[in-house]
């Protein structure tokens, strides 16, 4: 029997708008998760698609004055467009208007009626279009949805329904997340299911009236199913549920199921796992639940007006730079994965976005290429040298870099994974720069220049392979220069740290800058530059040319100092509980904190907001410095200091090993 594929989805996005930055993210995130799994030699299915049947869909088709299906058809098409040109490799893309999912929706209800998990009744209540959920009355803020991004007016229904029976799985959705601890990523999510199950769950109404558009209750065609219920469903009717046993048996159960937080809780942790043990299927081993990228602190979305298209980025960065419109879109792949720790918000700048270009891709990884293909033109007639017993001095980098940045990929932590990457070719380009070719050169050492600029050139050939998972185009190019294009495509993660990977006699192909670093005096009105990014002039990239960061003279080992145990007795530490969080106004970094010490309340600020999100912290018992001198940190009163673990500058929460009361002393 074959190995099951290793199973990865993103949401179905609706058909509402053309995709942007967001729908962008999370579907590029699972093409390099895709991508990488195969590097690694693993069977992989990769599903996408597209939400077809959502009021807001057919609302979206009557404003622009066309037949729903003939928009949804054009709308379906164009995030294909958009996801090729991203060059991401699905394996399926479901419509839900499809005639397979439709069957399989229709057969599902009936099943789930007949078994008693769905029953008819009354609908009385709220239902919000925009976010295609209803609402109790005593949920609304205001009058309005309840949802932050959201708050928009919501419309009264009274409708004969069906309700799917969703609050007898409460009890069994409790036991499986506490029985399976990766299940709900990232971890911080976890108590935010939880609660909002243990809350106590109301059954769902899964009907709505048919208004003509939608799949229609079988026997019951004067309505149509909610398009959650209908939706969710395309996970297991696109990979053969019903209909191919031995494709749906090879498939499922899904290893991992990616989403933004907006669908996380609701949704994918609750109302999903509960239709799935209706129909007695194994649960999908991780949901998680990424931020949102925002721009000027609100969300990015297709109704707010504010959707950033890839497509018009790319081309901006390819007209300025000079780079390939795919390198261009490389470029994005690359920054979305690096710039924020997969799962919390990040704000997306231009400014960040051009940064990222011009010093991780053009002066570091460009550089390294660039500067190493010259020299073997230079020295070497553009024949890849044999290094005799010289080469692999990079090696140890290499290797390091392989297994950090796999790891980090198998627990989807996708920013850690490139900066290991960005570490061996910071490293290799140290070492061609302490080996300095140029001086062996003239000095006549061969067998040594032969070495250095092999090693240098399997380093190159490492990161190709590292990042082709990020950075499709990019990898395949640089293969091409160093004159392995043809053999690699089929190469492995594992071929990273071949012996000698270079045959006798390779030609090499470059250098032809792929990453041409952005002249920052041209085209400013085009990319709204701020002040500091003209400054500085424009350097092409030179092949030859280093450009390094200043060295750091290394410290002098510290002396340990001790201190007497009268000292640290006078450090009043004790566990807090974090009652209330939220981001410091124009603070990327810092989040405010209200916490309680048991009779007592504080405020604390805290430079965690990189790490944390700010609703997935309240609740948490922390350690908290309670007699530090109270300070103002960016205008804003703090009355004391969480305790974090530094983890290579990522801030990590200490907390007590089991529930204690706030106020307890630490010692
Ligand atoms: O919710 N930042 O579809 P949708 C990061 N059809 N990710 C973002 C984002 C942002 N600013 N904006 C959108 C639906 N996303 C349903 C799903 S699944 C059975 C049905 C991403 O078009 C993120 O993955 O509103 C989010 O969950 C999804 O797009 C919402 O897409």
């Amino acid at each position: 029997m074959t190995e099951k594929a290793y199973y990865i989805t993103t949401p179905i996005y609706y058909v509402n708008d053309v995709p942007h930055v967001g729908n962008a993210y999370t579907t590029i995130i699972a093409d390099v998760l895709a991508r990488y799994q195969k590097l690694k030699g693993r069977d992989v299915f990769f599903l996408t698609g597209t939400d077809e049947n959502a009021p807001k869909v057919a609302a979206a088709a009557k404003e622009r004055g066309i037949e729903t299906k003939q928009y949804v058809d054009e709308l379906a098409g164009q995030f294909r467009n958009v996801w090729e040109t991203l060059d991401v490799r699905y394996d399926d893309f479901i419509r839900t208007t499809e005639q397979r999912h439709v069957d399989v929706v229709s057969a599902i209800f009936e099943r789930c009626l007949s078994q008693g998990d769905i029953y008819k009744g009354d609908y009385k209540g709220w239902y919000c279009v925009p976010c295609e959920t209803f609402w109790a009355e005593s949920d609304l803020v205001d009058g309005k949805c309840p949802n932050k991004e959201c708050g928009r007016a919501v419309e009264w229904l009274e409708e004969e329904n069906y309700y799917f029976r969703l609050s007898a799985y409460s009890q069994r959705l409790v036991d499986h997340i506490e029985a399976n601890p990766g299940f709900l990523q990232p971890e911080f999510r976890k108590n935010e299911v939880v609660s909002f199950i243990k809350q106590g769950l109301r059954d769902v109404s899964i009907t709505r009236k048919n208004q003509g558009w939608g799949i229609p209750v079988p026997g019951d065609p004067e309505k149509v199913i909610y398009v959650w219920f209908d939706a969710l469903i395309n996970y297991i009717s696109a990979i053969g549920y019903l209909s191919d046993e031995a494709k749906f048996n090879s498939i499922w159960p899904c290893d991992v199921q990616l989403m933004g937080k907006d669908i996380f809780v609701r949704f994918h942790c609750t109302f999903w796992p509960a239709m799935l043990m209706a129909l007695d299927l194994p649960l999908p081993r991780v949901m998680f639940g990424h931020g949102f990228w925002t721009t000027d602190g609100e969300k990015i979305s297709k109704s707010k007006g504010n959707a950033i298209s890839p497509a018009k980025l790319a081309a901006e960065l390819a007209d300025e730079s000079g780079a390939s419109r795919q390198v261009a879109m490389d470029s994005i792949r690359y920054f979305l994965c690096r710039e924020v720790p997969f799962g919390l918000d990040g704000d997306f700048s231009r400014e960040g976005f051009r940064h990222r270009f011009n010093s991780d891709l053009a002066n570091d990884l460009g550089n390294l290429l660039n500067r190493t293909l010259s020299m073997v033109g230079k020295y070497f007639n553009g024949n890849i040298p044999d290094p005799g017993g010289h080469s692999g001095a990079l090696k140890t980098e290499i290797l390091k870099a392989g297994s950090t940045a796999g790891e980090a990929c198998e627990r989807l932590e996708f920013s850690r994974a490139l900066e290991a990457i960005w570490q061996m070719v910071s490293a290799s380009n140290k070492y061609v720069n302490d080996s300095r070719p140029w001086d062996l050169e003239k000095q006549g050492r061969t067998d040594e220049l032969a070495g250095a600029l092999y090693s240098a050139l399997e380093a190159a050939r490492a990161a190709a392979i590292m990042v082709s998972p990020f950075m499709p185009t990019a990898s395949a190019e640089i293969a091409r220069q160093l004159g392995i294009g043809d053999s690699f495509e089929a190469l492995k993660w594992a071929d990273a740290a071949a012996e000698k990977p270079f045959a006798p006699g390779t030609k090499i192909l470059g250098p032809e800058p792929i990453f041409p670093r952005l002249d920052s005096k041209k085209k400013v009105e085009h990319l709204a530059l701020t002040p500091s990014e003209t400054e500085g002039g424009g350097r092409g990239q030179e092949p030859g040319k280093v450009e390094t960061k200043p060295e750091e003279t290394p410290k002098p080992q510290a002396e340990v100092e001790t201190v007497p145990y009268d000292y640290f007795s006078k450090l009043k530490i004790k566990i807090a509980e974090i009652k209330s969080a939220e981001k410091v106004e124009g603070a990327d970094k810092l989040l405010k904190l209200q916490v309680s010490l048991g009779d007592e309340e504080r405020q604390i600020v805290a430079g965690v907001a990189m790490f944390y999100d700010p609703e997935s912290l309240v609740g948490r018992k922390i350690v908290l410095l309670t007699n530090l001198e109270p300070a103002k940190i960016r205008g804003v009163q703090s009355n004391g200091m969480l305790l974090a673990a530094d983890v290579d500058g990522r801030a990590v929460l200490l907390q007590p090993d089991s529930d204690v009361p706030a106020g307890s002393k630490v010692k």
